[in-house]
Parts: C-alpha cells; structure tokens; sequence
C-alpha cells in the first residue's frame, strides 16, 4: 500500500471531536510505521505549545477497532496504575496515555476510519536504526520490563486483535499461496527467496510445537517489538515508554525477542539493498540480551531460555515471508514508498535469517551464560 495523507480539513474536524483545549496549529505526517495513519497535532493552550498524537487505525489490518480499543485502554490503564503506585515520575512520559472524545469515548469511526488521540510524548524519540549497544540494551530492557508488568493483568483473557498473528505455519501457508497464485507476475524476480523461504519450511513449526507440548507458556506480550516501537529517552538514553500497542494479546515472550533481534542487531534499514552490510552485531546482540535478561530473566522459563536463540532467526524469517507474500499479492498490506520496496524488505530479513544462523551457537552460549549469573547481570 502506497502512504498517503488524509486532507487537512477532515484532520481538522477529528482533532475537533477529541478533548483538546486550545488553539489547533499545524497537523503532519509522523513517524515511520508501516500500518497506520499517524499525524502529529500542534496546539497552543494558554501560550504553551503541546502536541498531540493522532492516529487512523488500519481497520484494513485491524478487522475489530472497539475490541483493540478495549485492550488499549486496559494496557494503558494497568501500566499507568502500576507506575503511579511504585511512585514513578512522569507517568504520562512512561505510558501511552488516551485522550477521550468529546463524548467519553476512547475512540472514535468517522465513516472515514477509526481514529485514536494520545498525548505525545516529549523528550524522547524512537529510532528507525539502532545506532549502539546501548540503545540496543535500553529497548530490551524495556520491551522486557512491559512484559513484566503486564503478567498481573486481570482476566479476562486480552482480544487477539490479529488471529494467528505469529503463527508462522499460517504465514507459510499464506506465501506458498501466493506463490501460485503469482497473480502479479512478480515471482520470477524473487527466485532465489522464494527458494531461501521454501528450504526453510521445518523451522516454522518449533515454537507452536513447543507451545502445544506445554514447555512455554502463553503470556500477555508486546508481539511488534521492533525498536522503533519504544521511546528512548533524549536526556538519558533510557527506554522510557513502549508504544503501538495494538498487537498487545496473548502470545509467547519468543516473538517478542525474536524480533527485538531483528531489528535492534542491524547496523542498517528494514530494506537495506547492499546486502553485504546486513547481519547481526554480536556487541549489539549481547547488550541486548543483558538488557532484556536484566527485567525479564526472572520470570522466563527453561523452555523459554533455550529458545532465545532461535527466536532471532525465527521472527526474521517469519517476517521475511509475509513481505514476500505481500510483494507477491501486489504491495497490499505493507505501505511502500518505492517499487519493489517489499521484495528488499524481504531480501534483507533473509540476510538476517542467515546471520543469525551463523552465530546461534555462539548466541546459546552467551544466553547460557547470563542465564547462569541470575536475573541482575548488569545490563
Ligand atoms: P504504526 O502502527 O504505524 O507503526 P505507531 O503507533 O508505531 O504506528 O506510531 C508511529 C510512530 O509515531 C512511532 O514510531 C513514533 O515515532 C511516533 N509516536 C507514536 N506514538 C507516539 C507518542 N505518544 N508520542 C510521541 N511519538 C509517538
Ligand atoms: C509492522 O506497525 P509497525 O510498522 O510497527 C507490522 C509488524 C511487522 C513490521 C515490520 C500490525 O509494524 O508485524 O513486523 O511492520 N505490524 C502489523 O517492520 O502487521
Ligand atoms: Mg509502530
């Protein structure tokens, strides 16, 4: 799907319809998300510049708006009464915070879409690329301390706002039918992925297999957990406050690594060309591992400590396919900015894939040995 931006006088009217005193500025683009529509609102109040996040929910994507809303609003809500009774500061720069419509409402459907507002928060930034190990350790650290805090969520049971969401079984089913189907004509020009992804096919099972004989535990996980999904502090770097919550539900604590590795071990973007620059960062894999050991190890299981590892070669692969089938059925989930954008999303993940093929023995045993040292290794 190509990006495109709503007109300036719907923006208008929506921010209009949300709890929002003052004096309306500019309304941009934001941010870099492939799915939904995300619009940063400039506001005035009293002489004070505040700014806002406005979102359209990809209902394309998202089939249930009020039942992901639903679990937002209770996310949000258990987080922000968890950091107020620990006595944290700034708990609106630690959680997402949603701002009500005029009516009380969480959210709202226009005809033109389902549509969100949350407090943006400052002094803080997400980063398409991890630059150094720190970030790469500040993220995990983050991602994992979510976990955490989410495992005392009260029933009942989170909405799964995507079924089958990381069942990686289905996401092959959906690529080999994509492949003969070919409906675009494009799978000759992806020959050698397709052959990559095909050669692959024993690996999808391992974590629903695992999952099914009852050696990992279903948990309330993040399952988007790429880093530019969390916000890191501008002043002190740390992993201030987990973002793009709508594919929070019940999952394994496994997709979450996995793809933390994806994308927080790669010097370079999600569609990196030059190929030669694609591979995990073992300085930045092992900061990662500290810090996502330093919030989570406490809680994991042996199950779920064996496979960390696999995980990072999983998620990549498994993310890999679904850019795949998406080139392959014409760009139509994905938003693209360039021809052929999701075929080099595509080649890079596999670039990943094989990288970490390459190092998991050596990434077993550095987990083995943090493992060994306890939860409080020092991130
Ligand atoms: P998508 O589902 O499309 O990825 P996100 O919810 O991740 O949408 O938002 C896209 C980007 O907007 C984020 O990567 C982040 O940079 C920015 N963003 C989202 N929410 C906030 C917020 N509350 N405050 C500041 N920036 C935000
Ligand atoms: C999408 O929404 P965003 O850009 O954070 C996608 C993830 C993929 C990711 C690949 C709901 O994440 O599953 O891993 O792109 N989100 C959805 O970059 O499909
Ligand atoms: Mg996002």
């Amino acid at each position: 799907m190509s990006a495109a931006r709503h007109p300036d006088a719907l923006l208008r009217g929506l921010v209009g319809r949300f709890r929002i005193p003052g004096d309306v500025g500019a309304i941009e683009p934001y941010g870099s998300g492939h799915i939904n529509d995300t619009y940063c609102v400039a506001v005035r109040q009293a002489g004070a510049p505040v700014r806002y996040i406005l979102q359209r929910i990809n209902t394309a994507v998202f089939k249930d708006p009020a039942a992901l809303m639903d679990n937002v609003r209770r996310v949000t809500a258990h987080l922000a009464a968890d950091l107020a009774r620990r006595g944290a500061e700034d708990v609106t720069r630690r959680c997402l915070s949603l701002v009500p419509t005029i009516d009380g409402a969480s959210w709202l459907d226009d005809g033109s879409g389902a549509w969100r507002v949350y407090l943006f928060i400052e002094g803080a930034r997400t980063f398409d690329q991890i630059e150094t190990p720190a970030q790469a350790g500040a993220a995990a650290r983050a991602f994992g301390e979510f976990q955490r805090r989410l495992a005392d969520l009260p029933a009942p049971r989170l909405a799964d706002t995507i079924p089958n969401f990381h069942h990686t079984r289905s996401r092959f089913d959906v690529l080999r039918a994509a492949i003969d189907a070919d409906a675009h004509n494009r799978a000759a020009s992806v020959r050698e992925a397709i052959g990559f992804a095909l050669a692959r096919e024993p690996i999808v099972d391992v974590l629903l297999r695992a999952q099914a004989a009852g050696t990992i535990p279903e948990r309330v996980t993040h399952n988007d957990t790429k880093l530019n999904n969390v916000m890191l502090d501008d002043a002190t770097g740390e992993g201030l406050c987990v973002i793009d919550l709508d594919t929070v539900m019940p999952g394994l604590v496994l997709y979450d690594f996995g793809d933390m590795c994806r994308t927080a071990t790669r010097p370079t973007p999600e569609d990196e060309r030059d190929l030669s620059k694609v591979r995990m960062v073992p300085g930045m894999f092992e900061a990662l591992a500290r810090g996502y050991l330093a919030s989570a190890g406490s809680f994991l299981v042996p199950g779920e400590f064996d496979l960390l590892a696999f995980s990072a070669r999983l998620i990549s692969f498994e993310i890999g396919i679904r850019f795949l089938a998406d080139y392959l059925q014409g760009d139509v989930y994905f938003k693209t900015h360039r021809p052929g954008q999701n075929a080099d999303r595509c080649r890079c993940q596999f670039a990943m894939v094989e990288s970490f093929e390459r190092h998991e023995e050596w990434m077993n045993r550095l987990i083995a040995d943090l493992r060994a040292r306890g939860p409080e290794a020092p991130a």
